[in-house]
């Protein structure tokens, strides 16, 4: 008898409730890891985590949800490859009653869609970038280039409008081409190239605004290919604060980034433990962090203490 109890009572701990993730995919390293972080802390907080990587299309997302309602999960993970459209499938949710916390990115479905959003204030990012360079080119006229995020996603809406929010009322600083790299790597190399081309080889350049690291990267690769300087010849600024873009600074390649946790699961697994024990209900908005970067920084540092946390 003493046997079965303790089975039962082994069987029981190692219960605990299963989580639906769908994931974007790993367009960067950022997301990358996110995705890391996320299944980390699950497996120490003896969740049972059902991956899906949408291969940052929406409509996989939505197919993912469907099957973690079908299967009964306990919460849902979601962070949202765009901002509209996701309200039929959050209500089908909601009617299951299980709860969904939003990752990284936000929805423009009304808040009782979901019980907690974790994530930056995107704005804001936007506006310490755009306030950097504002102070960095000082009454200089400045042509700058911008690779915007995933079109339709609130950090390239969110990211763009700070961005702009922070020139405001600095004329000598004008954005002149602005276009999506999608955030990856090889299109902010390929848009960067159709910049350089189009502004004198990039002599007519003087920044380049990323919308996040790893289309920096791509677009610094560009600039070197076109005989010029990343960092002196064009200033690079940026947003995510992954160990690359820390390594290109300490190299003298960019100037700028605004850090962005990749820990968004702490927070939401947290809320979600306080709602499962006895319904308590988190704020609808958890924000993170944005800590400004610079070449002042220890960049070198800064990469070797980022390099081993799941990037
Ligand atoms: O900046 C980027 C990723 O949703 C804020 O998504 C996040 C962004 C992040 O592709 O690297």
């Amino acid at each position: 008898a003493a046997a079965a109890l303790a089975i039962s009572a082994t069987a029981a701990l190692a219960e605990g409730e299963t989580v639906g993730f769908s994931q974007i995919g790993s367009e960067s390293g950022w997301r990358a890891a996110e995705t890391t972080l996320t299944k980390t802390q699950a497996e120490e907080r003896g969740l049972k985590l059902q991956f899906s990587d949408a291969q940052q299309k929406q409509e996989n997302q939505i197919a993912a949800i469907r099957s973690f309602i079908a299967q009964g999960v306990d919460a849902i993970l979601l962070a949202p490859v765009v901002a509209t459209g996701w309200d039929a499938v959050l209500q089908e949710a909601k009617e299951a009653e299980i709860p969904v916390v939003l990752l990284d990115r936000q929805v423009d479905s009304s808040d009782d869609l979901y019980l907690t959003a974790v994530g930056s204030n995107l704005v804001h990012e936007g506006e310490v970038a755009g306030k950097w360079l504002v102070d960095s080119v000082g009454d200089k006229e400045c042509r700058v280039v911008e690779l915007q995020g995933t079109t339709g996603s609130s950090p390239a809406i969110d990211r763009k409008k700070g961005f702009e929010n922070a020139l405001a009322g600095h004329d000598n600083l004008k954005i002149v081409r602005s276009q999506t790299g999608d955030f990856t790597r090889a299109q902010g190399k390929e848009v960067m190239e159709s910049f350089l081309q189009a502004e004198n080889g990039g002599k007519d350049i003087c920044a380049l605004y990323a919308h996040n690291d790893d289309m920096a990267v791509g677009a610094i690769q560009a600039i070197k290919e076109a005989g010029l300087k990343p960092g002196t010849d064009i200033l690079v600024v940026s947003i995510d604060g992954v160990p690359d873009l820390f390594q290109a600074m300490a190299n003298g390649e960019a100037n700028a980034t605004v850090e962005l946790t990749p820990n968004m699961a702490g927070p939401a697994f947290d809320a979600l433990a306080a709602y499962w024990k006895d319904g308590t209900q988190p704020a609808k908005f958890l924000q993170t962090e944005s800590k400004l970067y610079t070449q002042a920084d220890d960049p070198a540092g800064e990469y070797e203490r980022r390099k081993g946390l799941g990037y």
